[in-house]
């Protein structure tokens, strides 16, 4: 009787060995070639999810099939660890952040761990800690140094419920990104890096980036968004002018208003004597400016009595003050188009404005447009006087000629892409290092005086900066003049932290953020992997940091990673109490899958506290997620089913980039693998095996063909196809009679699965009196004669008609291939026992008998 894995047992142990030998940790000074891997680190939250073990994962069995492969291999870990959920701790649980942030860090690397992931543990970093943050001070003053630091007073977003400033990437449909809650808008002077610097080196760089997902390319090109455009003046009654800016120039001939912002100079000039205009001014800061916003809400104008004279002399336009028109866009001013932009179609529509086609769809060519939306494609310009006729393209380029040859206007390049603003009125955050001093202004802060360390008496009872309203820690002499200063209150945006965190990893000297030498030794990173979620803004920023980084100097860098691959998400099917006419809150209803009763004929149903039964209704299979409670512990399943079993289901089912959907079913078949490859590991590998005889070539082939196979799919991250081959071996290994071969190839599959399921891989290696650790055992090499195919089909005909195929071995001569088709029994049978007159052989193909 074969022997069970006993998972729990081999789990520690291997552990506790990895651990102790320091098998993981990265060698900087090795000869080897050097590898890269990386997953995003993961913010302390609390607890391990699903998504971070499938990440991690796949990651682990890259890096381990690396090691074997001969390289070695920088596979680190650390923590994310500033940020609110840390603060909302403390608000709501009187804890200190950093003690809640620490204690998540414990049990999250204890989870970790329990998984057997190939980490460096050494270099393990957290970014909460002084001996992080303090250098990113320092490279924050190294920035400010060079210019790539400014501080103004802007209009920001501000979040009224977390207190505090965000990004505009953090500003989702007008809302928090965190909180949900309605965006602001504030004036308040902040930090700003100054990303706009390297728009279009950020841009270019995208091109080269051929080992990242085209998606996540084109999210950051639109991201930076750079547009051609031309700018120029209007002539204004009132003998002003108001310059505009404009991507469609091509239809100047449809315009028919002229419209600037509410906060725009020639606005508030009409607002100071005009009570209404005024009025309408005040209205439209009441509703939010963010683009999201702009798009969705009513669209209102006041008519300023001005009128602009067409460039071209097609008559005058209204001037009006829109609350579309956003005044840190563009100039703050355009040229409306209704039948060609949807937004000025609908301002149009309401203000009873010309609605005048110019660019044809191929339909009509007539000015009168009765269409109910804008055409905003492509066609041929049409009752555009000199444009008429050109397509789209052509016309702008002619619009923007005639601009620049009269000297009214120019051909003009615009970004989306704004600085990158990163103040932050928290605590749990790296403080910002300036000093403001009455007399001196902003003095950095002396670079021997760094960490600027955060106080850790704070209080959080009432909402606001706990670091502004700390009795003593912001009062500081001015390291210039020495008079009494104040310590810059506010916090780096934490997407800062993420930044460079992946270089600190690389090297970590006490005395400086990194070595030079040493990180460019192991960066770029190879091969990143993480969340679509971060296409667009930590992975921008990373780009950005690394960028500045090399403009300061300190090292010499283009991109921060080569490789980037997006993983899918792991989703549950969700379930909902079904209670008729319910008026609750609606996301009250749903229920953990832990939490079901399963009745007769499968039925669902949750027992209430004084035992009455709620029927469930079975929802979609969503992405887990807290709100939605369909999501399944990986803590409790990794004690259950052990750790290889765990990782071996997140590797088989799917496609590494799609979703991945959890179910009992597929985390049993995964044991159940595992169980298996454990028998014949028991059967062939245990020094009381029988001896064996016996060679098996179709199965040493297919072990070649196996390894070739897992090796390409684990470097091409095809990790569902690497599982697939491998159980095709296992089942092939099953079949096989007892041989020589038969007793290799169970070896050699455990060598191939051991960066999936490397508890069993060691347990495996040591039972077989395998030397040193499976972990740093080399891939097995693959013999390319394996690889071919050699034997060919020939086809054996009599008279032109078939007979017979036979299986050949490739290249053989022609007397022993005729040979072989006159011993052929249908051969006989159809020559009716004659001998043919003439045999003709085309090698490797086929014989032709003619009788
Ligand atoms: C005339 C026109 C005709 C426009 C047409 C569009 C279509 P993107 O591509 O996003 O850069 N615009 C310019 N500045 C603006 C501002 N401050 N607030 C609101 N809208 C502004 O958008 C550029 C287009 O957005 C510009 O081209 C301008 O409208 C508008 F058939 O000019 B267009
Ligand atoms: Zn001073």
């Amino acid at each position: 009787m074969a022997s069970r894995f006993n998972a729990l047992k081999a789990d520690a142990h291997w552990q506790k060995t990895w651990d102790e030998a320091r098998t993981f940790a990265a060698d900087d000074h090795s000869a080897k070639p050097k590898t890269y891997v990386l997953e995003m680190f993961p913010y302390p939250s609390g607890k391990i999810h699903m998504g971070h073990v499938r990440n991690y994962t796949m990651g682990d069995v890259l890096a381990r099939h690396r090691r074997m492969t001969g390289h070695e291999v920088l596979h680190p870990m650390g923590w994310d660890a500033f940020g609110m959920p840390a603060e909302n701790a403390a608000m709501e649980k009187g804890v200190h952040p950093g003690a809640w942030t620490r204690q998540n860090i414990a049990t999250m690397k204890a989870q970790l761990k329990r998984l057997g992931f190939a980490l460096d543990w050494t270099r393990e970093l957290a970014t909460c800690d002084a001996s992080y943050y303090g250098h990113e001070q320092a490279l924050f003053l190294d920035f400010y140094a060079s210019g790539l630091v400014y501080r103004k007073e802007s209009a920001v977003n501000w979040d009224p419920v977390d207190m505090t400033v965000l990004a505009n990437e953090q500003v989702i449909d007008g809302r928090g990104w965190r909180s949900g809650a309605l965006v602001e808008k504030r004036k308040l002077s902040q930090w700003f890096l100054k990303i706009t610097q390297f728009a279009d080196d950020l841009l270019d760089g995208l091109a080269g980036l051929d080992q990242w997902p085209d998606k996540v390319r084109l999210m950051q090109e639109n991201w930076i968004g750079k547009s051609q455009g031309l700018q120029f003046r209007f002539a204004l009654s009132d003998g002003g002018s108001v310059e505009v800016f404009t991507t469609r120039p091509d239809t100047i001939f449809g315009a028919s208003f002229v419209a600037v912002a509410a906060d725009h100079p020639i606005a508030r000039a009409v607002a100071a004597a005009n009570a209404d205009a005024a009025a309408f001014v005040e209205r439209c800061k009441q509703g939010g400016t963010t683009a999201a916003e702009l798009e969705t809400q009513e669209k209102l104008g006041f008519d300023t009595g001005i009128t602009a004279a067409h460039p071209f002399g097609a008559g005058d336009l209204p001037v009006f003050i829109a609350n579309f028109v956003l005044m840190d866009y563009g100039t703050g001013a355009v040229f409306g188009v209704p039948a060609h932009d949807q937004r000025d179609f609908d301002f149009a529509s309401k203000y009873a404005l010309p609605i005048r086609r110019v660019v044809s769809d191929g339909d009509r060519t007539d000015p009168d447009f009765d269409g109910d939306e804008a055409w905003t494609g492509a066609g041929t310009l049409v009752n555009s006087h000199f444009l008429d006729g050109m397509d789209v393209v052509d016309a702008k380029r002619e619009v923007i000629r005639r601009a620049e040859d009269g000297g009214w206007g120019h051909g003009t390049t615009v970004w989306r892409l704004r600085d990158w603003g990163v103040s932050r009125q928290r605590y749990w955050g790296t403080p910002i290092p300036i000093i403001h001093c009455a007399a001196c202004g902003e003095v950095p802060v002396p670079r021997e005086q760094l960490p600027v360390e955060l106080p850790e008496d704070v209080t959080f009872d009432v909402p606001g900066n706990p670091l502004d309203r700390h009795p003593t820690w912001k009062h500081v002499a001015c390291p210039s003049c020495g008079a009494d200063a104040l310590r810059d209150t506010d916090t780096l945006d934490t997407f800062a932290d993420s930044s460079w965190y992946f270089i600190r990893f690389a090297s970590q000297p006490e005395d400086r953020p990194f070595d030079r030498a040493v990180a460019e030794s192991w960066l770029p990173v190879g091969q990143y992997i993480g969340g679509v979620e971060h296409a667009i803004l930590h992975l921008l920023y990373a780009r950005f940091w690394t960028r500045a980084l090399r403009h300061v100097g300190l090292i010499d860098l283009a991109e921060p990673f080569t490789g980037l691959f997006t993983q899918g998400m792991v989703t549950h099917e969700t379930y909902q109490l079904d209670i008729p006419d319910y008026a609750g809150p609606p996301g009250a209803l749903w229920i953990s899958p832990d939490a079901l009763i399963v009745g007769e004929g499968g039925a669902l149903f949750a027992q209430t506290e004084d035992g009455a039964s709620i029927p469930i209704r079975r929802g979609r299979v969503e992405k887990m997620s807290k709100s939605k409670k369909n999501t399944v512990d990986p803590e409790p399943i990794v004690d259950q089913y052990g750790a290889d079993a765990v990782r071996w289901f997140m590797l088989s089912d799917s496609p590494p980039e799609r979703d991945l959907e959890w179910s009992e079913n597929g985390i049993e078949g995964a044991w159940r693998f595992v169980q298996r490859l454990w028998r014949l590991v028991d059967a062939e590998l245990s020094p009381d095996a029988a001896p064996v005889e016996g060679d098996d070539l179709a199965l040493r082939k297919q072990v070649h063909r196996t390894t070739a196979a897992v090796h390409a799919a684990v470097e091409g991250l095809q990790f569902n196809k690497a599982v697939a081959a491998l159980y095709a071996l296992t089942s092939a290994i099953e079949k096989a009679p007892p041989s020589v071969e038969r007793r290799a190839a169970v070896r050699t599959l455990v060598l191939l699965s051991a960066p999936m399921v490397p508890h069993l891989a060691e347990e495996a290696w040591a039972l077989a009196g395998g030397s040193g650790l499976i972990a740093d055992a080399a891939w097995p090499a693959v013999d390319p004669a394996m690889l071919v195919d050699d034997e060919v089909t020939i086809a054996i005909q009599v008279n032109g008609k078939l007979r017979d195929t036979l299986m050949l071995p490739k290249g053989m001569p022609k007397e022993e291939v005729e040979a072989a088709a006159l011993a052929s029994e249908k051969i006989v049978r159809a020559l009716e026992g004659k001998a043919p007159r003439k045999v003709i052989v085309v090698p490797d193909r086929l014989v032709n008998l003619v009788a």
